[in-house]
């Protein structure tokens, strides 16, 4: 395989890491959610020789490679690490699957029963380690490896409701009507994120980033503290405990309206903005030492033309006076033509603040 190592530069931390300590670089670091992916025809290569979504994810030698496609095409400042929030539930033994054309496809656990059987074993998902380690040895040190986890809420949805796509009517009721067992399968999760996201900064990730796809929809106020804002806490202090130095990234989707309390009790370094954030409002509620990352819509990157350059732009000029990593309000989308991104790269690239 090959590896970026050769274009490998001085031992001084990463641009992304450096925006993460609240420094205000000359350039501006970018990487994209869902940078690897459907979208490009070498991922789809080799997602059809590993057969299966999950094979890919746990084949150490796959994995690494499919992280560092669109490194090799558009030099992102940052790998993330190609595998997904799902295999948390994997390894609590809830069977899942990935229905071709559909998404995940998890047994619902729905009962306090169901919860007290799930036990996590965190060894399931040594193969993920192992791609970590191999992503660490292959990266140019001035490329920062950033990985992930799902936080518990939004893995929580998928395992409750069994699948996306869905509003996630299931789980919004359960939560409601049965609180205590609810924290019980929160609790339990927020264990396993710590111990699984320690495991891969053992392994070599210098960033993590924790996915709340579903924040938000969370819309009263005290729910949003005790299933998000409490459970991200913990987790946070606990990585911050052993690894100070790690800089953590949250991603509340959705949540705009809860930015100020999120950033400000949870711990996180950088906060991760969709493309429906209000940009007044984030810079009036969420402190300067808080690096911001985020929001142009993958609609216009899907879009591509001057709008698409005239976007970026905008969002590199709009978040200008702060430390700032360029990415999209969500994850690439998988009919875009990585020709976009390649143009997005060239702008970012050459923006001077
Ligand atoms: O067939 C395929 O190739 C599977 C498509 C796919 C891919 C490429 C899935 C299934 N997951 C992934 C990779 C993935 N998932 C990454 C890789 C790293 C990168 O960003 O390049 C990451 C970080 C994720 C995280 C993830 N998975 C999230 C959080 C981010 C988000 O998109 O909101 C969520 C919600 C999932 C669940 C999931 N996994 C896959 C799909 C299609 C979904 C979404 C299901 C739904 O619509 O609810």
């Amino acid at each position: 395989m090959q590896s970026l190592k050769q274009n490998s530069t001085a031992m001084t931390s990463s641009l992304l890491v450096q925006t993460l300590q609240g420094k205000q670089t000359d350039r501006v670091p970018f990487w994209l959610m869902r940078q690897a992916g459907r979208y490009l025809p070498e991922y789809r290569a080799l997602r059809e020789k590993a057969g299966s979504f999950l094979n890919l994810c746990f084949h150490p030698e796959w994995a690494e490679e499919v992280t560092l496609q669109p490194i090799r095409r558009f030099d992102m400042d940052a790998a993330i690490l190609f595998s997904d929030i799902l295999v948390v539930p994997y390894a609590f033994g809830q069977p899942l699957e990935y229905a071709e054309g559909e998404g995940p496809v998890l047994d619902p656990v729905r009962t306090r029963d169901d919860f007290d059987r799930l036990v996590f074993d965190a060894d399931k998902l040594s193969a993920v380690y192992e791609t970590v380690a191999r992503l660490k040895t292959s990266l140019p040190a001035d490329k920062a490896l950033i990985g992930f986890a799902g936080s518990p809420w939004t893995v929580a949805c998928y395992m409750i409701e069994g699948r996306g796509k869905t509003g996630f009517p299931t789980i919004q009721a359960f939560a409601k009507e049965n609180p205590e067992d609810f924290s019980i399968l929160i609790d339990k999760l927020s264990d396993a994120t710590l111990i699984y996201l320690e495991r891969q900064i053992q392994a070599g990730a210098d960033v993590v980033q924790l996915f709340d796809s579903w924040a938000g929809l969370l819309t009263d106020e005290n729910d949003f503290i005790n299933w998000v804002v409490k459970p991200t806490q913990k987790i946070i202090a606990g990585l911050k405990q052993k690894y100070p130095h790690i800089p953590v990234i949250g991603f509340p989707r959705q949540a705009g309206r809860f930015y100020g309390l999120y950033a400000g009790q949870t711990g996180i370094n950088g906060l991760g903005l969709d493309q429906d954030a209000n940009i007044e409002q984030v810079f009036s509620t969420v402190e300067d030492s808080i690096t911001l990352q985020g929001n142009l819509s993958p609609e216009v990157v899907l879009k591509g033309g001057t709008e698409m350059e005239e976007a970026v732009l905008e969002t590199l000029n709009t978040f200008a006076k702060r430390p700032y990593i360029f990415n999209l309000g969500h994850g690439v989308l998988k009919e875009t033509d990585p020709e976009h991104i390649y143009r997005l790269s060239q702008i970012v690239k050459n923006y001077k603040r």
